[in-house]
């Protein structure tokens, strides 16, 4: 069967056939297949007498009903997912045997899962935390699952610590509050005792918790993993996705805002993208270190709360993945689908991470109660392409009607198959490993500060300013000064400007100085800051409208930013159409009260002096231009449109009669001719203009 691209892809052929359409002229039935005649009364004594215990088809109704539940996952329980394919643009058969990491020609189906981290299933997408990126290839030698962060490190050690930190960030005991938030005391008593806490909560104090959208986020293998080739050699590896789109985030009052207008914003822009054919598209790197130099760096490269800077071992591109298809049942794939990252291919092994190593356990364990039993493998979104055969037998819900006597290996009966073993046989890597049997973190593992220090350094002064605001947040709502101020002492190790900053917002004595100087080294690959204006294909822009519009620049500058791929959607008052100058009608995507800025990338004000006389009237409006000017988004203004900025209390609009100005991110012209168009299109590329003075506006 082809995938939209027109590739051939094994796992939707099985797929295709577990699934069910509505077939109009089928009849009803129950589960057993029987046809009924009503099914929306119960039988009863009478009509307004008692219902029959008889009555089958309402028992086994209500009973499915009732099972209609699995538990949620105990992290990561939101989530959004999606099927696509891997194409493999370099190969790497020098360093392993897995196939789909050698062989070009091939494309390999993959699974891809995002997610939220602390909230339940209901919470809302746009919350500051973690976001997970997880990835099923089904491959030819069977599933390799890549379960990772958008974040490169992670917030504890080792494994055991888990249950530790999960219990701290999740709403607190006694009340359940507060729900997918980092925000309370009990997390920040956990990061001011834990400091090897401290390099990852500078990432989730930074923008990179807040992404725009799944198609905006890079991914990140965590821990080191370990390739190995033909020969049984090993080389360490670091495993990176980088989105095609560029990596962007949303302002945080904009995510708070989000979270009542949309709370599926990022699940909605995934569905949305891939339904309109906009394929999120990510690019597979990998950092590979030889073996003999694991000991070279200024850190334990088993230690995953360290990165190993890109300007140190440079990320190489090797492949590309693109997602193209939606599910068709959330509940049984995207809930259904069971990761796990003791899911490796040969030619991919394991290291002695102790974190990893704690995983190994734990996704296997939890699958067994989620999904009800040892046989989920074979529910259809995990099952392999490759082939399974192997002696497990029975258990809950098991689907194969295995045939044969012998289920055991070494067996005769069976004419001894499965064999074992063979080409493309599974070998674990062979380390040698020697030592005491002892309880003790490793000497290499006690710098908790440096990397925290390296991040800090190598932000912009605005992404400095939104870390140190995220601090003053998440601090402002502990109820606990001795947490605040462990919090504002851990800080001082990582940067004493930092600290202070943060002590002044959160009422804590600023500490008089560093315990230790900053080492001032920085890596810009880690700056948001960096990366180039990318295309605005799915940006979303708003054009806002009144009886009175300049239909043509509408049209001119709604047809430019279509051909560049962006979403354009003309909101005004009311749904219906409004009433251009020339008399022409324009149609009204949505009604502006049903809507806000915050759903929007860029906001376009067209000329016509009575719409935007009407708009300036107008609150909603009004307001929709000033929050987008505030949260730094591109603005677009035509002719008389400048005067809606202006009621916005955007001043010192920069006009010309002439042509067309830009102003951090703030383009006006005359007419939508000459550069207007162009000059828009790059500000929405640029994402946001987190630069603008915008400290006066209200919104
Ligand atoms: Fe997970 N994690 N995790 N985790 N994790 C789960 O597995 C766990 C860790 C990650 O979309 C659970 O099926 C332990 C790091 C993702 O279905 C559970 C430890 C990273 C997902 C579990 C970690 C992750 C999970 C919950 C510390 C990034 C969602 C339900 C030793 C590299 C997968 C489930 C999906 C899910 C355990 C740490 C990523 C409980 C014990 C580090 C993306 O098994």
């Amino acid at each position: 069967m082809a995938n939209p691209a027109g590739h051939e892809d094994r796992k939707q052929e099985l797929l295709e056939r577990r699934r069910v359409s509505p077939d109009g002229a089928a009849g009803l039935t129950t589960d057993q297949g029987v046809r009924v005649d009503d099914t929306d009364n119960s039988l009863t004594v009478g009509e307004r007498g008692p219902s029959l215990l008889e009555d089958f088809h309402l028992r086994e109704k209500i009973t499915h009903f009732d099972h209609e539940r699995i538990p949620e996952r105990v992290v990561h329980a939101r989530g959004s997912g999606a099927y696509g394919r891997f194409t493999l643009t370099e190969s790497l058969a020098e360093y392993t045997t897995a196939d789909f990491l050698c062989d070009t020609s091939l494309t390999t189906p993959v699974f891809v899962r995002f997610s939220t981290v602390a909230g339940s299933r209901g919470s809302a997408d746009t919350v500051r935390d973690v976001r997970g990126f997880a990835t099923k290839f089904y491959t030819n030698q069977g599933n390799f699952d890549l379960v990772g962060n958008n974040m490169p490190v992670f917030f504890i050690q080792d494994g055991i610590k888990f249950p530790d930190f999960v219990h701290a960030v999740k709403p607190e005991p006694p009340n359940e509050i507060p729900q997918a938030s980092s925000a309370h005391d009990t997390l920040w008593d956990f990061v001011q005792l834990q400091p090897e806490t401290m390099h990852m909560m500078m990432w989730l104090m930074s923008d990179r918790a807040l992404p725009r959208s799944y198609a905006m986020m890079q991914g990140f293998g965590v821990h080191t993993f370990r390739l190995v080739n033909a020969e049984g050699r090993g080389t360490f590896v670091k495993f990176h996705w980088r989105p095609k789109l560029g990596t962007h985030s949303l302002a945080w009052d904009e995510t708070q805002k989000i979270a009542g207008k949309d709370p599926d914003f990022n699940r909605r822009d995934l569905w949305d993208r891939i339904d309109d054919g906009d394929f999120p598209e990510y690019e597979l790197g990998v950092q590979l270190v030889p073996e003999e130099d694991e000991h070279r760096f200024g850190f334990d490269l088993l230690d995953p709360t360290k990165i190993i800077p890109e300007e140190e071992v440079p990320v190489r591109p090797v492949g590309r993945m693109v997602l193209d298809r939606n599910p068709d049942n959330f509940f049984a794939e995207t809930e259904q689908v069971a990761f796990h990252i003791g899911n490796v291919v040969p030619g991919i092994d394991f290291t002695n991470d102790p974190l990893l190593q704690a995983r190994l356990f734990s996704y296997l364990d939890t699958q067994l109660i989620r999904l009800g039993g040892p046989n989920f493998p074979q529910i259809p979104v995990n099952q392999p392409v490759a082939d399974v055969r192997n002696h497990q037998r029975d258990g809950y819900h098991q689907m194969k009607l295995h045939q044969g006597q012998a289920s055991y290996h070494k067996n005769s009966l069976g004419g001894g198959c499965p064999a074992v073993g063979g080409p493309g046989s599974f070998t674990h890597y062979q380390e040698r490993v020697d030592g005491e049997k002892i309880r003790k973190r490793s000497e290499s593992f006690k710098d908790h500060y440096s990397q925290a220090t390296l991040f800090w350094n190598s932000m912009s002064d605005w992404e400095k300013d939104h870390i140190v605001g995220a601090f003053r947040f998440e601090l402002g709502k502990c109820d606990h000064k001795h947490i605040r101020e462990g919090v504002v002492a851990q800080l001082n190790h990582v940067d004493h400007d930092l600290a202070v900053r943060v002590a002044e917002g959160v009422g804590v004595e600023p500490p008089a100085d560093a315990p230790i100087a900053n080492h001032g080294r920085t890596s810009p690959a880690l700056s948001q800051d960096n990366a180039p204006a990318g295309p605005v294909r799915g940006r979303k822009v708003a054009i806002l409208v009144a009886d009175g519009v300049d239909s043509a620049a509408v049209g001119a500058v709604g047809d430019a930013l279509a051909e560049a791929g962006a979403v354009c959607e003309v909101l005004a008052a009311r749904d219906g159409h409004v009433q251009a100058a020339n008399g022409a009608q324009v149609s009204v995507t949505r009604a502006m009260p049903t809507v806000a800025s915050v759903l929007y990338d860029a906001v376009l004000v067209p000329g016509g002096e009575a719409s935007v006389r009407t708009l300036a009237q107008d609150g909603d409006a009004v307001h929709f231009v000033a929050e987008a000017f505030v949260h730094c988004k591109a603005i677009g203004a035509l002719d008389e449109g400048v005067a809606l900025l202006e009621r916005a209390g955007i001043t010192g609009v920069k006009t010309s009669e002439d042509g067309t100005v830009e102003d951090f991110g703030v383009v006006t012209g005359r007419g939508p001719g000459g550069d207007f168009s162009a000059a828009l299109i790059e500000a929405i590329g640029k994402h946001r203009h987190w630069r603008r003075q915008k400290d006066h506006v209200p919104a």
